[in-house]
């Protein structure tokens, strides 16, 4: 643990209590220095730390600690968990690890290099998001990759939904959002055996913004949040539920069930949709229809030299007008 969770720790566990500069650092076995290095950055995360000369430190309400206990008791599944402070990315820790009889799931309060799909990036800001990733022996072949996707899309509307009772809904394949913004996105990465065509390993990785982050101003165009009012729910509680509903959902998501869930989230069939395929940047006017069996988007051409035809898209990029 970072001596920054360290101190949020013992603040939370002292609700209101002032521990001084010198106690604390003895506590935890740091100088007073690395204490007041600590708090001074929470601060700026948004904890409410008061300081007072000669008292110390204090923390007003409980704070939104993502800990490995506060996940752990809210979990009904079994896994092996590995929680972090920062990592570049956690599908990268996440690829270094053995999954043996449990799933491995790795989760950051922050990521110095999140990814996106197609080398874009996923920004990660500290104290606002979660972002994990499930590190899973699937026993099913590379071709249903993608309904992992989409299950995982479910799975986290469901998590949000029992957690805060908002409704996510879903931009085929990989996108969650409330309103017109996105709050979430979903990178799903496969280590293969070219000889069998059986997944090695499968990388789930979930980024969720769950109060309102700190993002690039790019980024801060089209990200929404969970909930606009910080500290409104629990993020570990939040990452537990993203867990048990996963995890209970690969079960059994071959037999395609939870698809009429993820087509009565989605969005965007009905609507009239851009459609990019990759290095495309004007993209092609389009209605998106359904989603067949395999997860493809069915959709009718609205312009160019298929226009009228109605075509089946499993991979590139579509786009929503909102009104
Ligand atoms: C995604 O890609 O949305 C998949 C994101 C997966 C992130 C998780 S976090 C845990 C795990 N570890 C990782 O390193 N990655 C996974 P894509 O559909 O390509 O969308 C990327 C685009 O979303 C960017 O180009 C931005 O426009 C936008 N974006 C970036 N950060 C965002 C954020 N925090 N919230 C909403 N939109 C964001």
């Amino acid at each position: 643990m970072s001596t920054k969770s360290q101190l949020l720790t013992l603040l939370n566990e002292n609700i209101g209590k002032y521990i001084s500069g010198q106690k604390a650092a003895d506590m935890l076995n740091i100088s007073r220095a690395a204490v007041n290095k600590a708090a001074t950055t929470l601060r700026k995360e948004g904890y409410p730390i008061y300081s007072r000369t000669g008292l110390g430190y204090s923390l007003r309400e409980k704070a939104d600690l993502l800990s490995e206990a506060a996940i752990s008791s809210a979990l009904s599944v079994p896994c092996s968990l590995h929680v972090y402070d920062s990592v570049k990315s956690t599908n990268d820790v996440a690829k270094e690890l053995t999954p043996d009889s449990v799933p491995e799931v790795v989760i950051a309060d922050t990521q110095t290099c999140g990814r996106g799909r197609l080398g874009r990036s996923f920004s990660s800001p500290s104290g606002s998001g979660i972002y994990m990733s499930f590190c899973i022996k699937p026993d099913f072949e590379l071709d249903k990759s993608l309904f992992v996707t989409m299950a995982a899309a479910v799975a986290v509307s469901r998590a949000i939904e029992k957690v805060t009772g908002k409704k996510p809904r879903i931009k085929w394949v990989n996108d969650l959002f409330l309103g017109s913004r996105k709050i979430c996105g979903i990178l799903t990465e496969a280590q293969t055996s070219l000889e069998s065509g059986q997944i090695d390993r499968l990388i789930i990785g979930i980024g969720i913004n769950c109060f309102p982050g700190n993002f690039p101003d790019d980024v801060a165009e089209i990200a929404g949040a969970v909930s606009d009012e910080p500290l409104s729910f629990s993020r570990s509680v939040l990452a537990a539920e993203v867990i048990n509903e996963l995890l209970t959902l690969l079960q059994t998501f071959t037999d395609r069930k939870f698809m009429t869930e993820y087509r009565r989230r989605c969005f965007i069939l009905g609507k009239e949709i851009r459609i990019y395929s990759f290095g495309d940047k004007k993209g092609i006017r389009a209605r998106a229809i359904d989603i067949d069996r395999d997860g493809g988007l069915v959709v009718e051409y609205m312009e160019g030299p298929s226009m009228r035809e109605i075509k089946t898209i499993t991979t590139g990029e579509v786009s929503v007008r909102f009104e």
